[in-house]
């Protein structure tokens, strides 16, 4: 199976991807304002790159529950100059989080070569066709409703199976607006309208989705189910994020997206040498 991101390309099967998370909203519910400033953002960045992400995620809007919407500018203003700094190491994989295609066709011009969509769930094509004409990869994630109002009452008859009908359908809608299969590679969208059973009830199904042959990238690091699961609260939460993220080795997912890079890799080479 290939990932193909612009002039980047993933083989599978292969040791997990890790992607670490740049953040860089003044409002990120987990790093909390510590990354304002460009230089603070690539210099995080590069640690995360020194510590083994081959791919680094930088987004601009921060898309936990019931955060506010931030104008197109504002967003440009965040991420374009700490891409345009990472894009000057071309050895670096940028990822650009973002839900707007402006943002990300910007982020594609500045040396981005993956769009994170968390909104593909989305109505209007324009997000494709950027990624169509620029060969760029793209995550396609599951999400019911949206930031603001994805958790007031999430519900599913089964949400393995939602998901699963999910990821099929936008696989098909993506080729129809030329995306080509192998840029894509598909999310269940923890904590995205779903309630922790339906989280855990999604981790413990993952290799469920290994019918729609492509790469499965899985978002767990740090997020509020753990606290709802553990009572852990944020910076209490890399125990139960690296149990998570080996799991998912475990059970073939391809990528992870974290905070914790080192830690992570750790996690999961191990959970990979055992699975074995
Ligand atoms: C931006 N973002 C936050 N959580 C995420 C997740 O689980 N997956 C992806 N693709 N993006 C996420």
């Amino acid at each position: 199976m290939r990932w193909i991101a612009r002039e980047h390309q993933f083989d599978f099967p292969r040791p997990m991807v890790v992607m670490g998370i740049v953040n860089t909203t003044p409002d990120s519910f987990s790093d909390g304002g510590q990354f304002l400033d460009v230089d603070a953002a690539v210099t995080h960045a590069l640690r995360l790159a020194n510590e083994g992400a081959e791919i680094l995620d930088i987004g601009g809007e921060s898309t936990r529950p019931g955060a506010p919407a931030v104008s197109e500018q504002e967003e440009l203003d965040r991420v374009i100059p700490v891409i345009q700094r990472l894009a000057k190491r071309p050895e670096l994989v940028l990822s650009i989080d973002t839900q707007k295609p402006s943002v990300a066709r910007a982020a594609i011009d500045a040396g981005a070569a993956i769009v994170n969509d968390i909104a593909a769930n989305r109505s209007k094509p324009e997000m494709w066709q950027v990624v169509a004409e620029a060969g760029a990869g793209y995550v396609c994630m599951h999400m019911q409703g949206t930031p603001q109002t994805m958790q007031t009452k999430p519900e599913y008859e089964n949400v393995t199976d939602e998901v699963s009908g999910f990821f099929e359908e936008r696989l098909a809608l993506l080729s129809t607006h030329g995306v080509s299969i192998e840029q894509v590679v598909l999310d269940p969208g923890i904590g995205f309208g779903k309630t922790l059973q339906h989280n855990i009830k999604l981790l413990r199904d993952l290799n469920k989705f290994s019918f729609v042959e492509r790469p499965m990238l899985v978002g767990a690091s740090r997020k509020s189910f753990i606290e709802k699961l553990l009572g852990a609260p944020i910076h209490e939460r890399l125990p139960a994020s690296l149990a998570c993220a080996a799991w998912a080795a475990i059970q073939g997912s391809q990528i992870i997206r974290v905070h914790d890079v080192a830690e992570t890799i750790q996690a999961v080479r191990m959970a990979e040498t055992l699975a074995r």
